[in-house]
């Protein structure tokens, strides 16, 4: 219960704001409770890579599921996924799934 306050509080709080970012994307507010909970997708830029930190750098685009901008920021990748390959400068689409209190890379491929 207090979960699901802080999340009305949240999305109220930044509602306006989401409304102007996502002009292009339809119907987006219905969608927050469940996706804010689930994987979301999206697309960035590595401006770091430490394969045996398991740790990357993204810039990535403004992700309307977790009332993010774009910005450049730090994930932890999973165990499973292969960074082999991957390096600073790639254009990659990722996946984000919640762990803890933030966010984890569970998918990750080069565009
Ligand atoms: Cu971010």
């Amino acid at each position: 219960m207090k979960t699901l306050m802080t999340a009305v509080v949240f999305g109220l709080s930044l509602g306006p704001a989401l409304a102007a970012a996502d002009n292009n994307m339809g119907s987006m507010s219905g969608m927050d409770t469940k996706e804010s909970a689930g994987p979301v997708q999206s697309r960035g830029v590595i401006t770091a890579i430490s394969t045996e930190k398991r740790k990357v750098t993204l810039k990535h685009e403004p992700i309307p599921e977790l009332n993010w901008p774009s910005m450049t920021m730090g994930f932890s990748v999973a165990p499973e996924v292969d960074l082999n390959g991957l390096s600073k400068d790639d254009a990659v689409a990722f996946t984000l799934t919640p762990a803890g209190k933030g966010q984890q890379v569970t998918s990750i491929s080069k565009q």
